[in-house]
């Protein structure tokens, strides 16, 4: 019977039904795979760490899923046929992306598999050129878009997987230039001069920059990928940030390492009981690997043989079981591999075995996750060669299922986990004698030492698990796409604060929020006497005055009487000076540098003054002077804004430049940060945090002092570029600041759900 039935409802039902803001995960195959026997439609769970990563986070969390069902199909309708039932639960969609036999065997066959699998893997040897199979790749990418095109909107996360689809967020975005999308790879990028043996190394690299946020499974591999960029296309790259800018757009290059459903392979071990291997005679080594070139099996094989050679008093003793998954059965290459594979396996168990023993164990297929967990739990060592792996799960899913702590976990360094996994017995998977003796060191290694390796290993494996994966992934994903679309996403991007504000503001009994007042209240105005907050601001301002629960505080580098005239609200409490002075309901502070310095500052007023530059003015404001150039001439803005620099040092006052102004203060450690943790503890106690939150709004470069002070403790945004900020938010504009208030002042942030 096909899927169309078998839920009740039929496929295309599903499929139309679509909430706004939803994960839209796009791979190359769907998490099943389908397969026509005898004209009936079969379902299998699709093999590899992709769908094992990500099949629970979605199912979880819910979505749509873009991907190709696994057979060859020629057109959609067939391609719909291929569709599963209803699974676990109605939260994840499906879209298949129908395939022919030709573009199977050119896009994945030999594109995907042939030249960029062991491109990427450092196997140049084995990369083949082809430019008519590159022409599949594109046009099948191309389809790809077209189907997450029409599955998404711009309210989205497009998120896009590995090497298969490195094109499509080129053609995605000509098609929705404001999609968010971001893209993981889950193999090895490799270096430049790897990268640009490919005849289309460009175009694929203009591929991945078209996404708001690619990441590696290490920081080596993000490295890689932003030289490319560099060199490849000239891109102008931040390196300290992580961005890499091109045709005036920014991309995060970023490493996300993945991890595994920690609990469920720790949970299903429980179940399974403790193994019974003290009692045993013979002590297991478990190796568990698709079937395939990059994970060293034959490299492996050669040093068990050495390593019977060197110990031969562990024949009989120790029985190694090579579990190997079958995976692209009908490319050349994995045919010839097998070959060899089961050749080797005969020679080594040919040479050591005895009626009653044979050193290796060679299971050619898959297992149930129970079986699988069931081997791990008896294996006294896992032992994880592979000769390039972007990661490899199967490292983390073993010690997951060590609840005793007992095995010992000997890894390639050139696997991506080995970056996390450093208690593991670090191998050089080429180098079989070196294998051999870690073997050995692993089966005489006291427990002692096997647990503390296994506690810390487990310990990393549990708390950088996939779930905190996808969770840390979308929202840096969601914050470059902020980034990146800059404010003509202005709301969506106040939406996305607002989300992520609600549940921390909900947990504590009061909200004191504190705004800096021009260029967050109100827009930047060439002369400050016209930063008129707008009767809508004022309005939310006064509401929230009196809404319950919330503190509402103003700081501005303004004299304190200068900020409260201007924003004429009763019951607030007011920061002038940039802190210097406070004044609200039972706050009363005027610094002392206000009296120490105040002759400093007037002298250094006065010798301001005498610069005779059209359109420069000089502001004097209690403890601050402040030099106005915003209407300065351009060609003079800049020399103009040193000389007054110069004066103000002279009279060893402390300069600070914000926009367009120069401001001189007193040389003590004294700023906007230490005035909100003042006010913080002079109106909610010193313990203010057990009860308070507080959330710190501000544009300017005196604000980062707050932002820093609240760090950890607090909450801040940033208005305006998210960029060069110690903000944990960002929204673009003081418009976005009065939506923002707009929604505190109702008090719907008590709320359970925004
Ligand atoms: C790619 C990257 C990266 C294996 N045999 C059986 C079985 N498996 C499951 C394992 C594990 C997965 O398959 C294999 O994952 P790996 O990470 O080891 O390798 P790749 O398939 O090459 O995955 C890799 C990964 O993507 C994720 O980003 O780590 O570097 O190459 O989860 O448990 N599962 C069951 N029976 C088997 O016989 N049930």
């Amino acid at each position: 019977m096909g899927a169309r039935k078998q839920d009740g409802r039929s496929i295309d039902q599903r499929v139309i039904h679509r909430n706004g803001g939803q994960l839209v995960v796009v791979s190359n195959r769907l998490p099943f795979t389908s397969e026509r026997t005898k004209g009936r439609i079969r379902f299998k769970r699709s093999p590899g760490g992709l769908v094992a990563a990500l099949d629970p986070a979605m199912a979880r969390r819910g979505g749509v899923w873009v991907g190709w069902p696994g057979a060859e199909t020629e057109d959609a309708a067939s391609a719909a046929e291929m569709m599963p039932p209803a699974r676990r639960s109605d939260k994840v969609r499906y879209r298949p992306v129908p395939l022919s036999r030709r573009e199977v065997a050119s896009y994945y066959g030999a594109f995907s598999n042939r030249t960029l699998w062991p491109l990427l893997h450092y196997f140049l040897a084995r990369t083949e050129i082809d430019s008519s199979s590159w022409e599949v790749y594109e046009r099948v990418n191309e389809r790809f878009a077209e189907a997450t095109a029409e599955e998404s909107t711009d309210d989205d996360l497009v998120w896009v997987h590995d090497y298969q689809l490195m094109r499509l967020p080129r053609y995605l975005r000509r098609m929705a230039p404001k999609r968010r999308v971001a893209f993981f790879l889950h193999i090895p990028f490799p270096s430049y001069d790897v990268f640009r043996i490919l005849p289309w190394a460009r175009h694929l690299m203009r591929g991945l920059l078209s996404c708001d946020l690619v990441g590696c499974q290490s920081q080596e591999h993000a490295d890689h990928m932003t030289s490319c960029a560099e060199q490849l296309l000239g891109a102008t790259v931040d390196r300290s940030r992580g961005v890499v800018y091109f045709e005036g757009k920014p991309t995060a290059i970023q490493a996300h390492p993945i991890g595994i459903d920690y609990s469920l392979f720790e949970g299903m071990a429980q179940k399974i009981g403790i193994p019974q291997v003290e009692a045993e005679a013979q002590v297991e080594v478990l190796s568990v690997d698709r079937m395939d070139y990059t994970k060293g099996i034959l490299e492996r094989l050669r040093a068990i043989e050495v390593f019977f050679e060197r110990y031969p008093t562990y024949r009989r003793r120790t029985v190694f079981t090579q579990l190997c998954v079958p995976t692209r059965t009908s490319v050349q290459e994995y045919q010839d591999l097998k070959r060899q594979v089961d050749e080797m396996v005969g020679r080594v168990n040919g040479r050591f075995s005895d009626p009653t023993w044979s050193p290796i164990r060679y299971l050619f297929r898959s297992v149930n996750q129970r079986e699988l967990v069931s081997m791990y739990r008896t294996a006294r060592v896992g032992l994880i060669t592979p000769l390039r792996d972007g990661m490899n799960l199967v490292a983390k899913e073993y010690v997951a299922a060590q609840t005793e702590q007992q095995g010992v976990l000997i890894l390639s360094e050139l696997a991506g986990a080995a970056e996390e996994m450093k208690e593991a017995v670090l191998v050089n998977p080429y180098d079989v004698d070196h294998v051999a003796d870690a073997i050995h060191r692993a089966l005489v290694m006291p427990e002692a030492e096997r647990r503390s390796r296994m506690v810390a290993l487990r310990h990393r494996v549990m708390t950088r698990n996939v779930q905190s994966w996808v969770q840390r992934f979308v929202e840096s994903a969601e914050a470059a796409a902020d980034a990146a679309t800059g404010s003509r996403h202005a709301k969506s991007r106040t939406d996305i604060v607002r989300r992520r504000l609600q549940p921390w503001l909900a947990k504590r009994q009061t909200v004191v929020l504190f705004f800096d007042y021009d260029g967050t209240l109100t827009p930047i105005v060439a002369r400050p006497e016209n930063a008129v907050l707008s009767s809508t601001a004022k309005r939310l301002l006064r509401r929230a005055s009196r809404t319950p629960n919330l503190d509402v505080v103003i700081v501005s580098g303004r004299a304190l009487a200068d900020v409260k005239e201007m924003v004429g609200i009763p019951g607030l409490t007011y920061v002038g000076n940039h802190g210097f002075e406070i004044e609200g309901p039972g706050i009363e502070f005027r610094h002392d540098a206000l009296r120490e310095y105040q002759a400093e500052v007037e002298a250094a007023s006065k010798e301001l003054r005498t610069i005779d530059v059209e359109g420069l003015w000089v502001e004097r404001k209690g403890a601050t002077v402040t030099v106005h150039v915003r209407e300065v001439a351009e060609k003079e803005r800049n020399s103009s804004e040193r000389r007054a620099a110069a004066i103000l040092r002279r009279h060893k006052l402390r300069v600070t430049t914000g926009k367009r102004i120069v401001e001189g203060r007193p040389p003590i450690d004294w700023n906007k940060g230490y005035a909100v943790l003042h006010v913080l503890a002079q109106r909610h106690g010193v313990d203010w945090i057990s009860r308070a939150r507080a959330l710190y709004v501000g544009d300017d470069v005196t604000d980062e002092d707050a932002f820093r002070s609240l760090r950890g403790m607090g909450r801040s945004i940033r208005v305006g570029p998210a960029t060069q900020t110690e903000a944990d938010f960002s929204v673009p504009d003081p418009e976005a600041v009065v939506e923002l208030l707009r929604w505190l002042a109702s008090g719907a942030f008590e709320a359970d759900e925004v």
